[in-house]
This record gives C-alpha cells, sequence and structure tokens, in this order.
C-alpha cells in the first residue's frame, strides 16, 4: 500500500487530495495544526478513528515552521509520496504579514525538502510542490507557459518563487523526484471564504436570504483562468506518477473578470445585475429578480460597492495559463467548466444561507461570520 504525506491537508486542496488517494487505495497522512477551534471542518467526513484497525488516515500535529516536527513526522511516515500544499495562501494577507508568510511558504518548502534529505529519502520519496500562477505576475507573455520568465508581485508569489526554484535545485543537487505543479486559480465549495469565487458566492446567497445587505469589492476588472479543485488534484498525483520528474501548468486556457463571476452568481439566484459608474464608484444594482431563490432581493437594491480596502498594494491584473504540455504529455484536461463550478458553489452556499435564515426566522440567531 502506498503512503502519502499532505501538508495542508485540512485546506481545499488537501481535503480533495487526500479523498482522490483513499479512493486510490493510499495510506494518507496529512499535517495539521493545532488551532484553539476545530480546523478539520473539510476532512471530517473522511476522519477514520485511529482505534480502528487498519485505519488508512492519520492525522499528525505539526507546522511548516518547526523543522524538529517535520523530521519527526517523516521519519515515522516514510511516505512514497509527499504533497506540499500547506501555506499562508492569501495574497492580500502576505502583505500584512509578509515574514510569516515567508517562513511558511518558502522556508517550510526547504524544511521539507532537507527532512528528505537528512533522513536518506531521496531515493524513495517523491515531492509535490504547490507552485503558482502568481509566479507570473506582472506578465511576460501571454499564455503563460513552463518557459515564461517570472515576475512575482506580492511577499505570497516572492515566498513561493524560493520554494518553486528550491523544489527545482534539490531535483537537479540530490536527484530527488521533485517537482511543481504552477497551478492558476481553482475553487469548489470548499474554496476559503476570503477567496474571491467565494466571497462572491456565499456573499450574494447570504444577500438572497435576507442575512447582509451588500457585499464590498476589490478590483473587478481582474483577470483570472479559474478552473476546479477536483480536476487540479487529479493533476498533481499524475506529476508524481512519471518516469521522469518535470514542472507543469495546470490551467484551463481560459479567463474572465471578477466582474463576470458575480454576474454569473446573480444570475444562479435569479438577479440580473447592472453595473454602475467606474472606479471606487462603480456599483452593482439589482435590474429584476427572477424565480425564489432571492427573496430578500428587490429591483433597485445596491448589491455590490467597491471598498478600496480590498485594493492590493501590488495588483496581478490578468492570469492565463496555456496547459498543452499537460495535456499533451499526461492527457490531462479539466472536466469541469468555471460556470458549472461557479452554479456548484452558489448551490451550497444558497443551501447554507437557507439554514442560516430558517435558524434566524425561528428564533436561533445563528452566528453568519462577516469576516472578509
Ligand atoms: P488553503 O488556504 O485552503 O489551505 C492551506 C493549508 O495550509 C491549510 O490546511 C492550512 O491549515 C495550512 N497551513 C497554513 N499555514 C500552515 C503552517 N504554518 N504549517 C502547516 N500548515 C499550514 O489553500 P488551497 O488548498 O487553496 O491551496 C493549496 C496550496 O496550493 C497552497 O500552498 C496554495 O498557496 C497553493 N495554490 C493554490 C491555488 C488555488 O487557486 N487554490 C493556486 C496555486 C497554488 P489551516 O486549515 O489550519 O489554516
Ligand atoms: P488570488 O485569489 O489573489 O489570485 O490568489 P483571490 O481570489 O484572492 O483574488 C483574485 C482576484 O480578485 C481580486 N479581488 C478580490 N480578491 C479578494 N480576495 N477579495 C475581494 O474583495 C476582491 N475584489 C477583487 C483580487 O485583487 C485578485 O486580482 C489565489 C490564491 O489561492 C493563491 O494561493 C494562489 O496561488 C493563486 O490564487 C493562484
Amino acid at each position: 500500500m502506498k503512503k502519502a504525506l499532505i501538508t495542508g491537508i485540512t485546506g481545499q486542496d488537501g481535503s480533495y487530495l487526500a479523498e482522490f488517494l483513499l479512493e486510490k487505495g493510499y495510506e494518507v497522512h496529512g499535517i495539521k495544526r493545532r488551532a484553539s477551534s476545530f480546523n478539520t471542518q473539510r476532512v471530517d467526513h473522511i476522519y477514520q478513528d485511529p482505534h480502528v484497525e487498519n485505519a488508512r488516515f492519520k492525522l499528525h500535529y505539526g507546522d511548516l515552521t518547526d523543522s524538529s516536527n517535520l523530521t519527526r513526522i517523516l521519519s515515522e511516515v516514510r511516505p512514497d509520496e509527499v504533497y506540499n500544499l500547506g501555506a499562508q495562501s492569501h495574497v492580500a494577507v502576505s502583505f500584512e504579514a509578509p515574514e510569516y508568510t515567508a517562513d511558511v511558504d518558502a522556508m517550510g518548502t526547504l524544511r521539507l525538502l532537507e527532512a528528505i534529505r537528512f533522513l536518506g529519502l531521496e531515493k524513495t520519496t517523491k515531492f509535490y510542490q504547490a507552485s503558482t500562477s502568481e509566479l507570473y505576475g506582472l506578465v511576460q507573455e501571454i499564455p503563460q507557459k513552463e518557459t515564461t520568465p517570472f515576475h512575482p508581485r506580492s511577499p505570497y508569489a516572492v515566498a513561493k518563487m524560493y520554494a518553486y526554484w528550491i523544489t527545482v535545485n534539490y531535483r537537479e543537487a540530490y536527484g530527488i523526484y521533485a517537482c511543481n505543479g504552477i497551478l492558476f486559480n481553482h475553487e469548489s465549495p470548499r474554496r476559503g471564504e476570503t477567496f474571491v469565487t467565494r466571497k462572491i458566492t456565499r456573499g450574494l446567497a447570504n444577500i438572497a436570504q435576507g442575512l447582509e445587505s451588500c457585499l464590498y469589492m476589490g478590483n473587478m476588472d481582474a483577470l483570472r483562468d479559474w478552473g476546479h479543485a477536483k480536476d487540479y488534484v487529479r493533476m498533481q498525483w499524475m506529476m508524481l506518477q512519471q518516469d521522469q520528474p518535470e514542472d507543469f501548468v495546470i490551467a484551463t486556457g481560459v479567463q474572465y473578470s471578477v466582474r463576470q463571476f458575480i454576474e454569473w452568481s446573480a444570475a444562479e439566484l435569479g438577479i440580473t445585475l447592472r453595473f454602475e459608474g467606474q472606479g471606487v464608484d462603480e456599483k452593482g444594482v439589482v435590474v429584476k429578480v427572477e424565480g425564489d431563490k432571492a427573496p430578500a432581493v428587490k429591483p433597485g437594491d445596491v448589491l455590490i460597492v467597491v471598498d478600496p480596502r480590498y485594493f492590493r498594494p501590488a495588483e496581478v491584473e490578468t492570469l492565463l495559463g496555456d496547459p498543452s504540455k499537460a495535456k499533451s504529455k499526461l492527457g490531462w484536461i479539466p472536466e469541469i467548466t468555471v460556470q458549472e463550478m461557479c452554479a456548484e458553489m452558489v448551490a451550497h452556499d444558497l443551501t447554507l444561507a437557507r439554514q442560516h435564515a430558517l435558524l434566524k426566522q425561528h428564533g436561533y440567531e445563528a452566528a453568519v461570520s462577516l469576516e472578509r
């Protein structure tokens, strides 16, 4: 039975990858951080009681800032495959916590690679690094492919650039099967609530049910190449099943604006929006409402307002990936379109919003976190 170790198992990708590997028959180990409240919601459905004989899903307390901890876990598990998905992954937050972001995202990768080397696992343990389209930042070429030069635009992207190169370096220097997946944005109903797609689907669903009144947005002109996390974790695994380690861009090859994503999400709720004004004066006004998914919304309501608080000190305006290498060498093609994904996310968040609204209606004031 193959063993995998996933850092970031409690995150969006970690949870889908764990499901995927369990289905493939792997024993799956994950590193979770100690938190003062439960942080395993995304993997609770696959959790197995450690007392159960032959449990194939095991969680270990740990942190990418703690090398002795990482070395101990690696020496105990001796995994066939390591997926380094753990990170302070929010670009805007990285401007507020740049040093911590560097410690986790850059040094954390080095710590893991060093642990593999220190334990003599170079020839037995394969390593996947969660690299990112943010490396392209101020884009030098459209669309971006494996050979496009990098120009990172945030402390997050700069930290990830170190992680990218140290992965390449350990491959070249020590012969470790180590590779980078340069993944473009990928989303799902499990996406963190403060990333733009989930902020939109969750915010609009809450507004539709009368739990919130307005969604405050940053740069709605930003263009992204969005795919579904389920498709992307499949490719993470495929990259570790080759004869030779190589780096791959993973993307859909299609881009849309944040504004377009808002329009799709609103349409899923039966709401037609018109955008008025420009820049910080831009707002999204309801033109009409059809169906029964948005009982709390009426024509004339202002649902979207631009708040410069969400602008970034340096923005990545446009990203568009070229996944042809992944397609030709590995036969990977994404199966879920961005529109299908948007519909799935809205349906999921509408169910949650309806549950909250129902509790509220019956006097059980559900705490809806307004954290953005
Ligand atoms: P999430 O933010 O959903 O998950 C990040 C995971 O990392 C969580 O499990 C989190 O734990 C964990 N983590 C954070 N800090 C530490 C730390 N100090 N030590 C150990 N674990 C830590 O990210 P995604 O699942 O969306 O992304 C997975 C990886 O892929 C990340 O590295 C991200 O940077 C990268 N990436 C993501 C893309 C995307 O569009 N989703 C695109 C390209 C790259 P906790 O749950 O406790 O917070
Ligand atoms: P990104 O994702 O920065 O691309 O990083 P995010 O969804 O946060 O932003 C995408 C674009 O939307 C614009 N935007 C807003 N973003 C947020 N979060 N909130 C807003 O209110 C808002 N309004 C507009 C942003 O300015 C940006 O241009 C994600 C993360 O998952 C990284 O870890 C990963 O490496 C990259 O994707 C690829």
